[in-house]
């Protein structure tokens, strides 16, 4: 089986930020990697995503031409990318000629299948920049969810999309004038002709993230609306019709024909133009596209309706695995407020791998991350140093003094077995949890095994042994040399460059493959150089100095004051429980309200809760959150509310207070 493996492709119109990597593009290199190890047949596609107004509206505000942008901001991403070690087979963009051509040959089939309809609709248009408002040109209040920003396609904060003209106190982003609502042309996709072809498609996804799954079964639950698939912009591809001139394909239609042409060109690269084939045109081929959330309605609805409805055999996607967020100590990463690390001047400071190793141990896999420098400092110092490094060194510096470096393998009491047996079920866990995208579950588990390496060390006390009994020391270090080896493996797909120097340092060979963990051998040990160094508290403080620094009228955090004291007894009388979201459904004639029906394992509740300004219903589902279940019911909106679940507040939101394990009904204290 073939596989292909996307990352959601960035706007050529910025930096790379720590939030992008941890998003869509590091998970997907660690899963390539892995996949690699196992022997299969992967490439690794991406490019930058070149049209689209963020570009146009740059290029307008630097007077340059949108390419100048494109191209600086492509060589930018693509070498923040190579620092940080993440590997693409071809990154390639969608400015370029052979993309232009796909992306018309897919309009132009489903034009002549019939399913794009032109229509006259109304546009904002702005008098004083003589031009039509599409997307991002224009900025207002979102008809859905009231949040202030909300662009012309798409609200950030509720993530929903509208016809632009919905958009309330609608601004031109050029001039900040009012715009008109004038008359054009467009042509519009007709979603509802994929139904059912899309339920039945999705229907066999039932090992898709829930977060993904759900919205795409509302979505079609409410039914699919036609959607305009071509813009009022001079950037862009021309749309493949007569009398189009100043009309090019929405960038949502044509970027994800981007995977497409970039596999293309990477075939052409490899002196193979046909190569391509053998995995788009392979109806086996697993296509996995790594994404962030709030891009799914495009890549789990949209793109595999215009993949169903043109002439070309292309495979559907199999996965769509896509993560949360990652913010900044606390707050949303925000490029506008420059309050964002970027990768490029990351590495200037830390090696590009403490970044991969911190993304994966904090990994937006099933809620937001956050990126906090004193918890990067602690993952690096405690983890990789004093964890592994530890082990390493007392490994290789014990067998020098008193083997000069070569540990024979010896046959192994119980103690020593069991810990090995322990070693190879974890790494039987950490295989799976790879092919579930679970990279932070991993980097746990192997940690767990090189502490199992320093608790079988300590216990053994090969200091006192060496006098008496050199073979159980040799026993001793031959199993945490063992541990050693098998961490070159399972971390290779994180640290692929330090478990490369590890596994020199131990003179194995290069990493070819998984079963390459378990090779059975006398272990010739060079100098143990330290893996990674620790990181100063001066460094972070520097860290933290430049980010405020930096950050642009960065609004002061304010905080309510804490509370009445109160005694035990009093915090006793609170009943609270983790509940399992059943049913989510926003309450009629409401924009606040979410009606829950959750699970406490005793009983079921139903009850209302104050927070889909910030949820939409379909992402609580499944869900475990923290519920006040001894207080008094009381009738909200017709529904008797029976009830509370814990959220906190602050100006992004209301944010409920989620538990990443724990089963219904269990109390919390
Ligand atoms: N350019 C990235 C974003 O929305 C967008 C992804 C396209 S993937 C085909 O941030
Ligand atoms: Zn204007």
């Amino acid at each position: 089986m073939k596989y292909i493996v996307t990352s959601a492709l960035p706007y050529a119109n910025g930096k790379l930020h720590v939030g992008h990597v941890a998003g869509a593009y590091l998970p997907a290199d660690i899963f390539v990697r892995y996949l690699r190890l196992k022997g299969e047949d992967v490439i690794y596609i991406c490019g930058t995503d070149e049209h689209g107004t963020p570009i146009s509206i740059s290029a307008d505000k630097e007077g340059v031409q949108p390419i100048d942008v494109v191209n600086r901001y492509h060589d930018s991403i693509k070498a923040a990318f190579d620092g940080i070690g993440i590997e693409f087979d071809n990154f390639s963009g969608t400015a370029r000629p052979e993309h232009y051509e796909l992306a018309q040959e897919f309009f132009s089939d489903l034009y002549a299948n019939s399913h794009i309809v032109a229509k006259t609709t109304m546009q904002f248009y702005c008098q004083h920049d003589a031009r039509y408002l599409p997307d991002r040109y224009v900025e207002g209040i979102c008809p859905k969810c009231d949040s202030p920003g909300a662009r012309g396609d798409q609200c950030d904060k509720c993530g929903q999309t509208y016809e632009t003209t919905l958009l309330k106190s609608p601004k031109c982003k050029i001039c900040g004038n009012e715009p008109q609502i004038r008359e054009t042309k467009h042509w519009f996709i007709q979603l509802a002709h994929f139904t059912d072809q899309l339920k039945a498609w999705i229907a066999q996804k039932d090992y898709w993230k829930e977060n993904v799954r759900n919205l795409m079964l509302n979505l079609l639950e409410q039914g699919l609306i036609e959607r305009s698939i071509t813009r009022d912009l001079s950037w862009g591809v021309p749309v493949p019709l007569p009398d189009t001139e100043g009309k090019v394909l929405y960038v949502w239609f044509e970027a994800p024909i981007g995977y497409i042409s970039s596999t293309v060109e990477w075939a052409k690269k490899m002196g193979k133009p046909e190569l391509w084939k053998d995995y788009w045109l392979d109806p086996d081929t697993r296509l996995i596209h790594f994404i962030g959330k709030d891009n799914i309605i495009f890549h789990a609805l949209i793109w595999p309706a215009v993949l169903m409805g043109q002439n070309t055999p292309y495979c559907l996607p199999h996965d769509i695995p896509a993560n949360e967020f990652m913010n900044l100590e606390g707050e949303k990463i925000s490029t506008s407020l420059n309050w964002a690390i970027w990768v490029d001047e990351f590495v200037q400071d830390f090696d590009g791998e403490y970044l991969r190793y911190y993304l994966a141990a904090n990994a937006p896999e099933r809620q937001d991350a956050d990126f906090n420098f004193k918890d990067f400092q602690l993952k690096i110092n405690g983890e990789l140093n004093n964890v592994l490094g530890n082990l390493g060194h007392r490994v290789f510096s014990f067998a020098a003094l008193n083997f000069a470096s070569i540990i024979e393998q010896v046959s192994l009491d119980e103690a020593a077995q069991a810990v090995l047996t322990q070693a190879d079920s974890t790494m039987a866990e950490i295989a799976s949890s790879y092919e579930d995208y679970q990279v932070k579950r991993n980097t746990r588990l192997i940690m767990d095994m090189a502490r199992s390496g320093n608790r079988y060390f300590e216990e053994q006390k090969p200091w006192l042994n060496i006098k008496t009994d050199r073979e159980k020391v040799k026993q001793t270090l031959w199993v945490c040399a063992a541990l050693l080896q098998r961490i070159s493996v399972a971390l290779s797909p994180i640290l692929p460059k330090h478990m490369k120097a590890l596994r020199q340092m131990m003179s194995l060979p290069d990493l070819l493959s998984w079963d390459d963990a378990f090779v059975q051998r006398d272990f010739r040990l060079g100098e143990f150089k330290p893996l990674l160094s620790k990181i100063e508290d001066e460094a972070i403080q520097a860290q933290l100095d430049k980010l405020h620094a930096k950050a642009k009228n960065k609004p002061q955090k304010t905080y309510e004051p804490v509370k009445e004291q109160i005694t035990f007894e009093q915090f006793s009388a609170l009943d609270l429980r983790l509940a399992k979201v059943l049913e989510a459904a926003p309450v009629p004639k409401t924009d606040k309200l979410l009606h829950l029906k959750v699970d406490l394992g005793f009983e079921q509740r139903e009850l209302v809760a104050g927070i889909a300004q910030t949820y939409k219903a379909e992402e609580l589902i499944g869900k475990t959150v923290t519920m006040l279940v001894n207080l008094e019911p009381r009738k909200i909106r017709g529904i008797l509310s029976n009830g509370m679940i814990l959220a906190a507040h602050d100006e992004d939101g209301l944010h409920v207070v989620l538990s990443d394990g724990g089963s219904p009904g269990a109390p919390v204290q």
